[in-house]
């Protein structure tokens, strides 16, 4: 039997569901009950009511919310080793040394954090959202943590104050979007839209037609009547945009734009893990307990 018809096969069997990010690879989206961003597989995790297991094809922050938010299914992370090395730049610590500093402002955290940061902040907030949440909130000034990228894309469309928690936290993959290949591109494509993730850096945000997370931009191109797209986020996306758009074309803005931690996930280590039901993610409750609050905090200012 093919490896993933024994998938399909043990995913019934155990009542499992596999929801994958966007990011995974194009034969994990293929197999998957849910393809999408973080916080529409969170959101997806609690609605399955009947589900025993959720296998969470992504990387260790997004399994840790679903655990948080579903403290009792079993959550699966294929690949144990796949963390965000952006989420490991915002130590405890580093919260504590900026709420000292600002006692009185919000601490609004990127999903893409640890869960023990997490229980240090008043809400969460996903790159579809943070603009939104943070309009939401009632104050001029908010501490944001840790893509310094986003903060500054925030702090831009809402006028408040952003402040970046630490001054420099980035993701590696985005980072990766250089103004000079992309501005190669649109010469080359000169018809081509260009769709840049808010963790890019400035200056991609600022040549881009489109800024917006990997969902929004899925939206913007079925709506679009442009042909052509130039895309600064993780490559997997492409797949995605590729599938819902037969009659449009997809270009990658970087052409090595991986996340290895994403890619670490395989059919081969999706199937061990729910064969052995192994890489269960566990928070510990009184963690999981400040952490849901600011998860659930974030569900309650969005309307999405
Ligand atoms: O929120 C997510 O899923 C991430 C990390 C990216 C995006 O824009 O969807
Ligand atoms: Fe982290 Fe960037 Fe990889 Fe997303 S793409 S998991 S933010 S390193």
């Amino acid at each position: 039997m093919e490896l993933t018809d024994k998938i399909i096969k043990l995913k019934k069997e155990k009542k499992a569901i596999l929801l994958a990010h966007n990011y995974q690879r194009p034969e994990i989206q293929e197999i998957a009950d849910y393809v999408g961003d973080s916080i529409e597989l969170s959101r997806k995790a609690v609605n399955e009511k009947e589900a025993e297991i959720i296998v969470f094809s992504a990387v260790d922050f997004m399994a840790e919310s679903a655990a948080i938010l579903n403290p009792e299914k079993k959550v699966l992370l294929p690949s144990p080793g796949a963390r965000c090395p952006m989420a490991q730049m915002l130590t405890v610590d580093e919260i504590k040394k900026w709420k000292a500093l600002y006692p009185l402002v919000p601490v609004v955290l990127y999903v893409n954090t640890l869960a023990a940061a997490k229980a240090y902040c008043d809400v969460c907030c996903t790159s579809a959202n943070a603009v939104e949440i943070i309009e939401a909130l009632n104050a001029e000034t908010v501490l944001f943590g840790p893509d310094h990228n986003l903060a500054e894309y925030a702090q831009e469309k809402t006028g408040k104050t952003v402040l970046p928690i630490p001054e420099w936290g980035f993701c590696p993959t985005h980072l990766l979007f250089q103004p000079e290949d992309a501005q190669a591109l649109k010469t080359q494509h000169p018809e081509a839209v260009l769709m840049v993730h808010p963790e890019c850096n400035a200056e991609m945000r600022r040549m881009a037609d489109f800024v917006g997370s990997t969902s929004q931009m899925c939206r913007y191109a079925k709506e679009s009547s442009a042909k052509k797209f130039i895309v600064a986020t993780e490559e997997g996306l492409l797949h995605r945009l590729r599938k819902e758009n037969p009659g449009k074309e997809f270009i990658l803005a970087y052409e090595d734009a991986v996340c290895p931690n994403m890619k670490l996930n395989t059919l081969e280590r999706i199937y061990l893990a729910l064969k052995e039901e192994k890489h269960v993610v566990t928070v510990p409750e009184p963690v999981a307990r400040q952490a849901r609050k600011a998860l659930e905090k974030m569900f309650e200012l969005t309307a999405k």
